[in-house]
């Protein structure tokens, strides 16, 4: 005889689900004895929600299968709501139990009650609260089909602390879940005639169509078809490098963006939504589907990417078409005065095979993609809701997911702060990250949207609200008191010689480095974090960009 946290963990094990990041309170309690009865789940604790939500994000885009959540009532759960949201849009499978109150407790509105459902359907779309000990394991199975969709997304399961202590738990064996179809001839048949017509045509890809086997599919057609191959601005986990297919991204500002779409007579859609602006701008444009080029969608997020892909090739004849693919390229030793474009470089040069980059670095990291196009394959994983504060919990997850390989968190100096918290769980997990904070001592980023939104009058008392200069943070104090060995760097020699270090050594390090904001001197429209993509874009108009003479 089991109680309900027992058998509830039995079923997440026996589902796959072996890791659960947590943060429990005193509702908690029994799922948190009951761990030591299942040890083949893994609990790693993390010092804030958000750390443990990002944390089980990251690891769910690496491990393609979802971790656990343990989280603590309504407050708990929404401190974790920001990486929950980034989860969401990333269509990342996850499963949050979140502990409440015992069913007769409710009554009273004790000081930690609250409306738990409500916080969780923002970013979840399957909620149930557990009604009865006996039911527990069944309301876990369907929580676990719902989340690993596809498309993956949030289940919430809410625990009450009487259904956990209760006795006369059955675990339960895992939901059967039914391949995805992939599209339908119809569908294959119009997109095919399309490619093999005039015009000028691409691909969007998004979600499941950005991992390796999708990407070799769909480039196949591209060479076939002369298509042309997009991904959406923050992908959820793009594979790149020397041997795969390049794809250019998207970038996040718009202006630039329909200079990208500009002219095309087909958009294709794959796993992915029709292209809009991240935020209105007045008299911009917010739909970025230039008029007249006709959108087809090949799969939904729903659908079979990758089967889906094959029919279209052989649709268009395009099964022995030899795909473009990356060659190998490094780039040379960075020297000279230091920037975060040399950091950029130094990671480009020195990664090693099969890293794991999380790029948070915004403003810092334009030209990551350029320096890193021809390195050895690896994956990308970026910021796909918008919600800063993803950076190092996602690196966490990421690194437990694939302990063989190194991971490299790029973070810009505002956005570490969110849940710098995480860098204790490294620490205490051994993880083998190297998080690399770009202090440019502001929000760069922001100084630019200020004036791109037409805010006028900002003076002095605008600006600082946009400005990390007083007092400084000390991210090497800061890394070392949260068991983290830390370096900072003021020059390019001394960002290599900790750089080195830090990947010939296993373990979680930090490195601070010292930068000018990356915008400085450049064009108002010139606009920073959408040049992220720059790098990816043909180099004369990359380089008129950076020169700020281009749209
Ligand atoms: C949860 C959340 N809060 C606030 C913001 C708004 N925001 C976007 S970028 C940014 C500052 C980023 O600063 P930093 O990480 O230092 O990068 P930089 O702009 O200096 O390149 C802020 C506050 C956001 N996107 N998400």
């Amino acid at each position: 005889m089991s109680n309900g946290a027992h058998a509830l963990i039995q079923t997440l094990v026996d589902a796959g689900i072996t890791t659960c990041f947590t943060n429990p309170g005193t509702s908690e309690m029994h799922f948190v004895a009951a761990l030591d009865t299942v040890p083949e789940m893994r609990a790693v604790l993390a010092l804030f929600e958000g750390v443990a939500t990002g944390a089980a994000d990251g690891y769910a885009r690496m491990a393609d299968k979802p971790a656990a959540t343990l989280l603590h009532l309504g407050c708990g759960l929404g401190n974790g709501l920001a990486n929950l949201h980034n989860a969401r849009k990333g269509k990342v499978p996850m499963l949050n139990i979140v502990g409440d109150h015992a069913t007769y407790h409710v009554q009273y509105d004790a000081q930690l009650q609250s409306d738990i459902e409500t916080v969780a359907r923002n970013v979840s779309p399957w909620v149930r609260t557990a009604k009865s000990t006996a039911a527990l394991c069944q309301d876990a199975v369907e929580a676990i089909g719902a989340c690993m969709g596809p498309p993956g997304q949030v289940a919430t399961l809410i625990l009450p602390a009487d259904v956990s202590w209760g006795e006369g738990g059955v675990p339960m064996p895992p939901p059967k879940m039914t391949p995805p179809p992939a599209a339908q001839d119809a569908t294959v048949a119009a997109v095919a005639q399309a490619l093999q017509g005039e015009g000028k045509k691409a691909f969007l890809l998004g979600g499941r169509a950005l991992r390796a086997p999708a990407l070799m599919a769909v480039a196949r057609v591209a060479a076939k078809t002369g298509a042309k191959l997009f991904a959406e601005v923050l992908p959820t986990r793009i594979e790149r490098g020397a041997g795969l297919p390049s794809v250019e991204r998207l970038a996040y500002l718009a202006e630039l963006a329909s200079v990208q779409l500009n002219g095309l007579d087909h958009l294709i859609l794959v796993d992915t939504k029709a292209p809009v602006s991240f935020f209105a701008y007045p008299g911009k444009k917010s739909y970025l589907v230039p008029d007249g080029c006709q959108l087809h969608e090949l799969a939904s997020p729903r659908q079979d990417v990758l089967g889906s892909l094959e029919k279209l090739s052989k649709a268009v004849g395009a099964e022995q078409t030899a795909p473009v693919l990356q060659s190998p390229k490094r780039p040379g030793r960075p020297r000279g005065k230091f920037t975060a474009d040399k950091v950029c470089k130094a990671i480009g040069q020195l990664m090693p095979e099969d890293t794991i980059i999380v790029d948070e670095a915004q403003t810092s990291g334009i030209m990551l993609p350029m320096y890193t196009a021809g390195a050895p394959r690896h994956d990308v994983l970026t910021l796909t809701g918008g919600a800063i504060g993803l950076g190092l919990p996602c690196a966490v997850g990421a690194a437990i997911a694939c302990p063989q390989r190194k991971v490299i968190a790029l973070e810009g100096d505002g956005s570490v702060m969110y849940t710098v918290q995480a860098l204790w769980t490294m620490a205490r997990e051994r993880l083998d990250v190297i998080s690399i904070v770009f202090n440019n001592r502001s929000y760069a980023i922001l100084n630019v949207e200020l004036q791109r939104v037409g805010a006028i009058g900002a003076g002095e008392r605008a600006k600082a609200q946009l400005d990390l200069k007083n007092p400084p943070l000390d991210f090497v104090r800061m890394g070392e008191s949260l068991g983290v060995s830390s370096k900072r760097a003021s020059t390019t020699e001394e960002f290599l010689a900790a750089f080195e270090h830090a990947l010939r050594t296993p373990g979680p390090h930090l490195i601070e480095a010292i930068v000018p904001p990356t915008m400085t001197g450049l064009k108002l429209r010139v606009l920073p974090h959408l040049l992220q993509s720059l790098a990816n874009l043909p180099q004369p108009l990359a380089r008129a960009i950076k020169r700020g003479i281009a749209p």
